[in-house]
């Protein structure tokens, strides 16, 4: 995090407590110069290149290549934070470490993982995908047939749909920021589009739904209406310009854009064209939101329009009062982000956030605000609208809509409180 006490001029104040214009963050006017006469530089004068040692690393030959890259030891902290239900090892989920990563790509390594019975191991040579049911010509793929198909990639978001489960605590977990809200991740996917794949099986009139079944040992399937099979579903088949790894579905998986991850069905192995949707597991017993008065809503799809900042967040230490870049990430399942908002003073004023380019369709956003900390205690926010006009709702709305034992579909305003003392912590505000 970048902070300095030098004194900062320029920029006027938008928002309480310190809120600045988001135009040093906006392409056109973010040169060297203005965040200079910001104060924003941490840099110290120097008096002559003298002052530059000359270290051990330049004084000899560097490192031989390798054959596939890895990070620099420096930053082996960066890692996913992970869980196994008790008594399994691969039944379980891993967290993208969002404090420790900037712009909207999530390296793959990092990508979050949720399995319910382990990776399997396959072996992409006998793997095989089906289409079936009510189809015209029943249809068998191995890799290499679908990857003969016309590829498109598109930069897209992941999120389950039990991401932010963790506010619902009585007391708000004081863990980073990843431990709540890191099961969304966003890669480059490519892949087949599935209606391609419909198109020549022959879709029969009565069909209005698929079934899709993975090939790991919990057998996981989910029943996906057909319109959205035939709208943006894709066979992903490379992650960021690779094979997709096998935590997130090697060498197939389902990705179905901005619905909730576990429809996106891993290890793709049957796809089952129905008239009715299968009542699965996963879509009856789990992935159902219980409301107060005991009914429960199903087939909630589409993920929410939510946002967070990721610095400052819980965990971490402003250094002193000054000048701060506040930075976090957005998204929406249902199309764009139009527009963030902040609050430094728990929500009773707001202020534009600067969207940083490319601003995809159901990706990650990422958004900047200048900050000028005091020093006195604040309560940090962020607010997300999609190109729908939907808002992210407070969590006391969110509430007011579902109660409070529904368990998926989280997407509630964050709060960080910022102590005097520098201390960053999670707070229900
Ligand atoms: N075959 C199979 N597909 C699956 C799962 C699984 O356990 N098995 N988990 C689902 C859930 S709940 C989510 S949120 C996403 C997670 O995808 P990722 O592990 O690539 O992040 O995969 C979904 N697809
Ligand atoms: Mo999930």
């Amino acid at each position: 995090m970048t902070g300095s006490r030098c004194s900062g001029r320029g920029f006027e104040q938008v928002a309480g407590n310190g809120l600045l214009h988001r135009r040093l963050f906006l392409t056109k006017t973010a040169s060297l110069a203005g965040a200079a006469g910001l104060g924003f530089m941490t840099a110290r004068p120097a008096a002559a290149q003298a002052q530059l040692d000359v270290p051990e690393w330049t004084k000899v030959p560097g490192a031989p290549m390798s054959g596939y890259g890895s990070p620099s030891p420096h930053e082996a902290h960066v890692q996913r934070a992970f869980f196994s239900r008790p008594g399994t090892v691969g039944s379980g989920a891993s967290q993208t470490p969002l404090e420790q990563l900037e712009g909207i790509i999530t390296p793959s390594g990092l990508h979050f993982e949720r399995h319910h019975n382990g990776i399997p191991a396959i072996d992409p040579g006998r793997h095989r995908l089906v289409i079936h049911g009510l189809v015209a010509r029943p249809l068998m793929f191995d890799l290499e047939s679908l990857a003969r198909y016309p590829l498109i990639s598109r930069i897209q978001f992941l999120e389950c749909s039990g991401n932010g489960r963790a506010n619902d605590a009585p007391e708000p977990p004081q863990v980073p920021v990843s431990q709540i809200h890191g099961l969304v991740s966003c890669s480059d996917w490519t892949g087949v589009p599935l209606s391609v794949l419909l198109d020549e099986a022959g879709v029969e009139p009565e069909a209005r739904w698929i079934v899709a079944e993975g090939a790991d040992s919990a057998a996981m399937n989910r029943s996906v209406p057909m319109a959205k099979a035939l709208d943006d579903a894709m066979i992903a088949l490379y992650q960021n310009g690779e094979r997709l790894r096998p935590d997130n579905g090697y060498p197939m998986r389902l990705f179905l854009p901005g619905y909730e991850g576990n429809m996106s069905i891993k290890w793709l192995r049957r796809i089952e064209v129905t008239a009715e949707p299968m009542m699965t597991r996963e879509e009856t017993s789990k992935y159902t939101d219980l409301l107060p008065d005991g009914r429960a809503l199903q087939f909630t799809f589409q993920m929410g329009v939510k946002s967070v900042i990721t610095s400052p967040s819980g965990g971490l230490e402003m250094q002193g009062p000054g000048l701060y870049q506040i930075s976090g990430i957005a998204w929406t399942g249902a199309g764009r982000i139009r527009r963030v908002e902040v609050s430094a003073d728990g929500g009773q004023t707001w202020a534009e956030a600067a969207l940083t380019d490319p601003l995809l369709p159901i990706s990650l956003t990422r958004f900047r605000m200048p900050w000028r900390w005091d020093g006195g205690p604040a309560v940090l926010q962020s607010r997300a609208i999609d190109e729908t006009g939907a808002v992210q709702p407070t969590r006391a709305a969110l509430h007011a809509r579902l109660g409070t034992r529904f368990d998926y579909h989280h997407n509630a305003i964050q709060s960080w409180l910022v102590a005097a003392d520098g201390a960053v912590s999670n707070i229900y505000a």
